[in-house]
């Protein structure tokens, strides 16, 4: 049978019985679709005990529709992707049941025991292990991708297993051409317009933009999930997941670190005007920020650990050079963040930290901070030499206002 797109509930039942051993042949099956995602389609099967997830590429863009068509190939990538991680930190993916190249989807395990990173962040939950785990996830895949740790035939097979021309030519758009000039993609709040036009004047951040674009585009350095914002990321206070690494390429790493990073201080503006009181808000931005502490701190520990003990190729074992490498990747994930806060501030895709806030001004003061914010982490990325110095930079920022 060829690419078929689910058309009913029936049609979804049955391909999760056929690809499954959770269900029994009696049991009855509820099917609900849960894509809240701009680019796919999500349903979850439920029986009387069991559950599983359905994910379906169709050739095309979900919100936009056949106008911006896509390569099905992205669910091979991350079917793929998601198998790979598994290898380096099974307990933080959901595990895939099955791939299939025909009607382009993957069965995985249902994480619903687990919360929209996002919607947990809007609401200011505190989950205890989510910065280390992040940390962990983020060392660990991006080490054993990389040539620190392949040798020459499997670094190359994998740049080649990995080649997504057409989600990193979404990302190549709208996180370095789209929100530096009046593009018609973009989405800006009328209240935020002169600061958007001010930005687009900016030749220094836009030389900055340039030198991380270019690194976005010939940096073959280790495989990216590619899109590790909040909504990518589900967790309760025992676990964390990390789903849907469908922009998986292989890229600078501090491209994954920053986005992670970014959407941490996404939130840590949206707080300035969420509802609540001041105290509760000025609390959780501090919670934020030594989560994003812990997280750098534990990524730091862990990536050079690997350096020192796994590294196979002689000439990049020495301590100094390690030193070396983890001061460029602070720089590129300080850059790569800048760019993914204003991307989300006044390009195509916003971010619900911000946009849940209804009134437009207040709105408008959040988006000024996201962007004041990600432009001081794009120019300051090579003088902001630990992450200490980063968080003191931010908090002096916030305590100005
Ligand atoms: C048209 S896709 C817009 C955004 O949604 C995805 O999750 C990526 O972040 C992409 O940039
Ligand atoms: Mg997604």
């Amino acid at each position: 049978m060829s690419f078929r797109k689910f058309s009913s509930d029936t049609d979804v039942i049955a391909f999760a019985r056929q690809h499954s051993d959770l269900f029994t042949a009696e049991e009855s099956l509820q099917v609900e679709e849960i894509g809240d995602g701009n680019i796919n389609f999500v349903y979850r099967v439920s029986g009387a005990d069991n559950s599983l997830i359905i994910k379906q590429a169709l050739p095309y863009v979900r919100i936009i529709g056949e106008g911006w068509p896509l390569s099905q190939d992205r669910v091979r990538i991350e079917a793929e992707a998601l198998q790979l991680e598994a290898n380096h930190c099974p307990d933080l993916v959901p595990q895939v049941y099955h791939y299939d190249a025909e009607q382009c989807a993957i069965v995985m395990e249902d994480i619903s025991a687990f919360e929209n990173l996002r919607i947990a962040m809007v609401e200011r939950k505190q989950l205890p292990l989510l910065a280390e785990h992040l940390g962990r996830f983020l060392a660990d895949t991006l080490f054993y991708t990389s040539d620190l740790y392949l040798d020459t035939y499997e670094k190359k097979s994998l740049v080649q297993r990995f080649i997504n021309p057409d989600l990193c030519k979404i990302s190549e758009e709208l996180f370095f051409w789209d929100p530096y000039c009046d593009h018609e993609r973009n989405s800006i709040n009328a209240s935020l317009r002169t600061d958007a036009e001010k930005l687009w004047q900016d030749s220094e951040l836009k030389l900055e933009v340039a030198r991380l674009k270019i690194k976005f585009l010939n940096q073959a350095e280790a495989l990216l999930h590619g899109d590790l914002h909040a909504g990518s990321v589900f967790a309760n206070k025992q676990g964390t997941k990390i789903i849907d690494p469908e922009f998986a390429y292989v890229g600078p790493a501090g491209f994954d670190i920053g986005t992670v990073i970014g959407n941490y201080l996404l939130n840590v503006a949206g707080q300035a005007n969420q509802r609540g009181e001041y105290a509760e808000r000025s609390d959780y931005q501090q919670w934020l920020l030594a989560g994003i502490n812990t997280l750098w701190h534990t990524f730091e520990q862990r990536f050079r650990q690997h350096m020192l003990a796994e590294t196979r190729d002689p000439s990049l074992q020495l301590g100094e050079y390690a030193d070396w490498y983890i001061s460029e990747l602070l720089a590129d994930t300080l850059g790569y963040a800048g760019t993914e806060m204003i991307r989300r501030t006044i390009g195509l895709a916003h971010v619900m930290d911000i946009e849940s806030i209804e009134d437009a001004e207040r709105r408008a003061d959040s988006e000024r901070l996201a962007l004041t914010l990600g432009q001081i982490l794009i120019k300051e990325r090579t003088t902001l030499s630990s992450i200490t110095q980063v968080i003191d930079r931010i908090r002096s920022e916030l305590y100005c206002r």
